[in-house]
This record gives structure tokens, C-alpha cells and sequence, in this order.
């Protein structure tokens, strides 16, 4: 590997941070049921003591997303604790989730509820959430709605858009300066015939309403099969308008697989579309890069090494595009040497690069090893199992 190549893996991963969900060290299944490990993760603590673990080992992964109803169930007055959890494992609070989905009153929604007073409760909700990042110094609030009707003529969709405006903006008044409202959009799930928020032109006219902080988040899992997420991409970075991300990876529907494990080739685009953006505009694309998963048969922590060293390749092979050759060859339509330009970065293995690097870091040039070597797992796995036995409740 030539010594431009390294430099050019160590420069793209100096940056690269990826932050991990809450939910993805908890029990979680489909709908047809869970499979219960013993060493999931049963309170907040624990999910911010494996989320240190990935961190440990890593070195990239300095904030956990939280999801307001699973890990604050205080609201509001559960900061503090989760304030002492930030110190003692020594990862800090990322995305603040507000959850507008699993109390009974949303059965009809939450934001586009026709019912004025459930409207409210879900305003109320946002309000303590974007409370909850104030004090835990979270700068977004990540919304996803599971808004939305499972039968035609059931929803006044022009109505409902309206209420989805007028609350989002409300929610925006709310902001910090330095606060932001990432917007995620789903075509389906829970709702079967419409969601209120189904794909990113529909995200970016609500964020756009909503004020200058919003911005469009893009769920790899959310979109048709074969939609080309990496031109949703370059149109929002061309917007200005991409927020961060929710990775995973999905065969037929919102399956929140590994991510890169049934199409890497896929993320790597994303990830040029990203590299090719900075490149060419010399701007920063300030992206918040956040896993979104369910490892319902994997052992979750090494689910997550294994996640966060896919996304580092990923991103690393994205960085090794000769952008000069590519822009030429775009410019001269010569079709066969632009898409080699991609094509060569992406057959480039990174690894030797990325041990390297980490190696230069002090950290463990296997984290998975290092995991495996580390007795945590067994020690876990004692300390929950009993836990574990009796906790099948919520989706996380
Ligand atoms: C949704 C969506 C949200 C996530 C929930 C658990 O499908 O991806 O981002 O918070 O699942
Ligand atoms: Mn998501
Ligand atoms: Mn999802």
C-alpha cells in the first residue's frame, strides 16, 4: 500500500466519528417476538456501560443516542443519572429521541393526531425532550413519527400536514442556538397505506417550514428497494439540508441489519457523495453519522465493533477516490474510467491502513479480538442473565 494511501485513510478516519443507539445493546425482536440474551443490556446504565465498551475499543464512538421513553424514564429528572452514566463509562450523551409512538394515546398518531389534546401531549413530549438535550448538552433532537393511516380515505393527509408544520415549527421556537431538529422520513411501518412523513422531499419541505436549525435525516433502511439513497444524499448536501444519519442495512424492508452487510458498495457511494461534496465545495459537511439497529441474533456488542469497523473501511476506502481523475473523466463523459475511479477505491483493502492507525492511537489494532480477549462478556452475561429471564416488555 503506497504511503498516500495511508496518509489518505489516516486523514479520512481522524475525523470520522460514529455515534451508537441506546436501543442496539437492549433486547429487541420483530413482531412476532424476541429472543432474549443474557447479556443485553436491562437499564440505561448498562447500555452506557457497553456502549464505553465499543468505545474502549474503538476510540470513535464518543456519544450514545438516547430514546426518551426507554432510557429517561424520569423524564426530565432523569439528567442527572445519566449525567453520572456520561462520566462513569466515559461516553457522553448524543441524539436526544423523543418516542411519539408507544403510549396508547398514539394510536392515531402523534403530531397529525385529529385529536387536539393528544396534539398537545405530544408537544408536551418534545418540549421535556428538547429539555432533556439542553442539559445533557445533546445538540440534536432526532425525530421519527410512526404518524400515519393503514386505510384509504382514512386521513385527511393535507390536514395532517398541517398540524405536522405548525408543531414542528413550535418545536423549532423551542431550540437553543445550537441546537438542531433532524427530521427522518419512512414510507411505511407501522403504517401500512400512508406515513405522514414518507421520504426525504416530504422531510425537507417540514424541516425547511419548520426553521433554520432542521435538517433531513436519511435511515438507510427507509426507502424502496433499489431507490438510489447516494443521490438523495448529494441533492441534500447540495441543499444544505442533510442532518446526520441513521445507518443500517436492509434487504426487503426496514430490516435494521449490519450495516454494509448486504450492500457495502451502497454506503461507499454515500460516502463519496460526502468526500466528492468536500472535495469539490471545500466545505466541511457537518453530518452527524449515527447507527440505528437491532441485533435481534447477534451478540450486540461485538454487532456494534463489527458496525463501527465496516463503517470506518467504508469510509476510509470512500476517502481513497482520485477526485482529480474523476472530475476530468465526468467532464469528458469518458464513462468507463470516472466509475474505475470508484471502483479502484472501493477494491482497496484498508484494513492494514486502519490497524495502523489505530495502533497509532494506543488503541486495540483488533477491537473485536481485544472484546473477545477482554472477560467482559462473561462478566456481563453473569451479572444479567437473571435479569434478562423476566425482561421482554417494550421494543427496547
Ligand atoms: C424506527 C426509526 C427510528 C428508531 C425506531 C426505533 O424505524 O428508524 O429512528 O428510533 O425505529
Ligand atoms: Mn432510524
Ligand atoms: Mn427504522
Amino acid at each position: 500500500m503506497g504511503s498516500s494511501t495511508s496518509d489518505k485513510v489516516f486523514d479520512a478516519l481522524e475525523t470520522f466519528r460514529i455515534e451508537l443507539p441506546s436501543w442496539g445493546f437492549a433486547n429487541t425482536g420483530t413482531r412476532f417476538g424476541k429472543f432474549i440474551q443474557p447479556a443485553a443490556a436491562t437499564t440505561t446504565e448498562e447500555k452506557f456501560s457497553d456502549s464505553g465498551q465499543v468505545h474502549l475499543l474503538t476510540g470513535v464512538c464518543p456519544t450514545v443516542a438516547l430514546h426518551v421513553l426507554w432510557d429517561c424514564p424520569e423524564g426530565v429528572q432523569s439528567t442527572d443519572d445519566i449525567k453520572r452514566f456520561a462520566g462513569r463509562y466515559g461516553v457522553a450523551p448524543g441524539s436526544i429521541n423523543p418516542n411519539l409512538f408507544q403510549d396508547q394515546e398514539y394510536k392515531y398518531g402523534s403530531f397529525g393526531n385529529p385529536d387536539e389534546s393528544v396534539r398537545q401531549r405530544a408537544m408536551r413530549h418534545t418540549k421535556d425532550s428538547i429539555e432533556i438535550a439542553r442539559r445533557l448538552n445533546s445538540r440534536d433532537i432526532s425525530f421519527w413519527f410512526a404518524d400515519g393511516s393503514n386505510y384509504p380515505g382514512t386521513a385527511n393527509i393535507r390536514q395532517r400536514k398541517q398540524w405536522f408544520m405548525e408543531g414542528l415549527k413550535i418545536a423549532h421556537q423551542q431550540l437553543s442556538p445550537d441546537q438542531r431538529m433532524l427530521v427522518e422520513y419512512k414510507p411505511f411501518e407501522p403504517a401500512f397505506y400512508h406515513t405522514d412523513i414518507a421520504d426525504w422531499g416530504m422531510a425537507l419541505v417540514l424541516a425547511r417550514a419548520a426553521g433554520q436549525q432542521a435538517k433531513v435525516l436519511v435511515d438507510t433502511g427507509h426507502h424502496y428497494a433499489a431507490q438510489n439513497i447516494e443521490q438523495i444524499v448529494a441533492w441534500l448536501l447540495s441543499e444544505n439540508m442533510l442532518g446526520g444519519f441513521h445507518f443500517n442495512d436492509r434487504r426487503y424492508a426496514d430490516d435494521d441489519l449490519t450495516m454494509g452487510s448486504i450492500d457495502p458498495y451502497q454506503v461507499f457511494r454515500i460516502f463519496h457523495e460526502i468526500h466528492f461534496f468536500e472535495w469539490e465545495t471545500g466545505q466541511h459537511a457537518d453530518i452527524a453519522y449515527m447507527v440505528d439497529q437491532s441485533h435481534n441474533l447477534k451478540g450486540k456488542i461485538e454487532a456494534m465493533i463489527q458496525t463501527v469497523t465496516m463503517a470506518q473501511q467504508l469510509f476510509a476506502k470512500a476517502a481513497l477516490v482520485d477526485m482529480k481523475k474523476l472530475a476530468t473523466a465526468q467532464k469528458n463523459c469518458n464513462l468507463v474510467e470516472a466509475e474505475s475511479a470508484l471502483q479502484d477505491a472501493f477494491a482497496t483493502d484498508v484494513r492494514p491502513a486502519i490497524q495502523e492507525w489505530r495502533e497509532s492511537k494506543g488503541l486495540p489494532k483488533d477491537p473485536m479480538e481485544a472484546f473477545r480477549q477482554s472477560g467482559y462478556l462473561e462478566r456481563i452475561t453473569k451479572e444479567r442473565s437473571v435479569k434478562n429471564s423476566h425482561n421482554v416488555s417494550s421494543y427496547a
